[in-house]
């Protein structure tokens, strides 16, 4: 499945970033990580610049509200959690429901590198080089039955080591969801490294969803449980405020968010490079991803 994606970024159509490893050198080092099959491609950027974001940008300026709702809180408190050994639990309707070692799925997927903007709600973004597998080739691997409509997700829930979840923050475990679609659209990964290490835990270690054309909050972490359904699923943030956050959640610069525009966004770090740059709709992926949305209204379905 390695080049099916073809509308892809090479590495010198982005500045590179410092002290970051050559191609040979990160082929090296995911063999050294048992991550075979490398293909080191990564959806391309139509539009605005696609400098990375720096390793210490991306592990540090984080949300990952089970380890507190700052953003250093997960860098500082997820250190602690314990992902070996670590599986999901890949259930509803398909054909071959059970617990996948994250082991054995690593062995069965082919780790590409993807370079996607990412854009949080709350209006930063970042550009991120994931190393992950498209999520349609896990869903492939456990079958997905006719009637399937949507698939559910679930992050860890674990109190002893996640100590933002004693308090009521949101209504845990943390909980999202795409339409079978969405899941199955080739942009779509379960990253399972950054700049081809594994992901840190403050990042959604050991895998976690990556929607690039959402909003970051479509992007859970740490997931235990997939789940194939007929209905749409409760979503965290839809659960918490359904005024302020739908079920879609695509980066729409037209359709503010009830407190604040959504119409550009804060690109973090990058010293002289810090600015504000207008937000694309679908975060830039609109060629790739607009025909999943033929006639919806996307203000309606936000
Ligand atoms: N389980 C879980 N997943 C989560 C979150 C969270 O709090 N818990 N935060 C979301 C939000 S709001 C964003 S912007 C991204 C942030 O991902 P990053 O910290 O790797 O940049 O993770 C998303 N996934
Ligand atoms: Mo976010």
């Amino acid at each position: 499945m390695a080049h099916r994606w073809t509308n892809t970024l090479t590495r010198r159509d982005a500045t590179p970033y410092e002290g970051f490893l050559n191609r040979r050198q990160l082929m090296a080092g995911m063999a050294g990580l048992g991550l075979a099959g490398l293909a080191g491609t990564a959806a391309r950027a139509s539009v605005q610049d696609m400098e990375l974001n720096s390793w210490e940008e991306i592990t540090n300026y984080c949300n990952f509200y089970e380890f507190g709702t700052g953003k250093d809180d997960p860098a500082a408190n997820a250190g602690q959690l314990t992902t070996k050994p670590w599986s999901v639990e890949i259930g509803g309707l398909v054909d071959r429901p059970g617990t996948y070692d994250f082991q054995d799925i690593l062995s069965e997927m082919t780790i590409e590198e993807r370079i996607y903007r990412f854009r949080c709600v709350e209006a930063w973004s970042m550009v991120i080089p994931w190393n992950g597998f498209e999520l349609a080739d896990l869903l492939a691997m456990a079958g997905v039955q006719d009637g399937a409509k949507y698939v559910a997700f679930e992050t860890l829930l674990r109190p002893e080591e996640m100590p933002g979840t004693r308090y009521p923050v949101i209504d845990w475990p943390y909980v999202e969801g795409l339409r079978l679609d969405e899941a199955m659209h080739p942009l779509t990964i379960m990253a399972t490294g950054l700049y081809g290490k594994p992901l840190p835990n403050q990042n959604g270690a050991p895998l976690r969803l990556v929607v690039p054309w959402k909003y970051g909050f479509k992007s859970i972490k740490s997931v235990v449980r997939i789940t194939l359904t007929e209905e749409e699923p409760p979503t965290s943030w839809n659960k918490a405020n359904a005024r302020e956050y739908g079920f879609y959640s695509n980066v729409n610069p037209n359709v503010d968010h009830p407190r604040w525009s959504q119409a550009s966004e804060r690109r973090i770090g990058g010293g002289l490079f810090a600015r504000k740059q207008p937000t694309l709709l679908f975060n830039g992926y609109e060629d790739e991803v607009a025909t999943l949305y033929e006639g919806m209204d996307l203000a309606q379905n936000y």
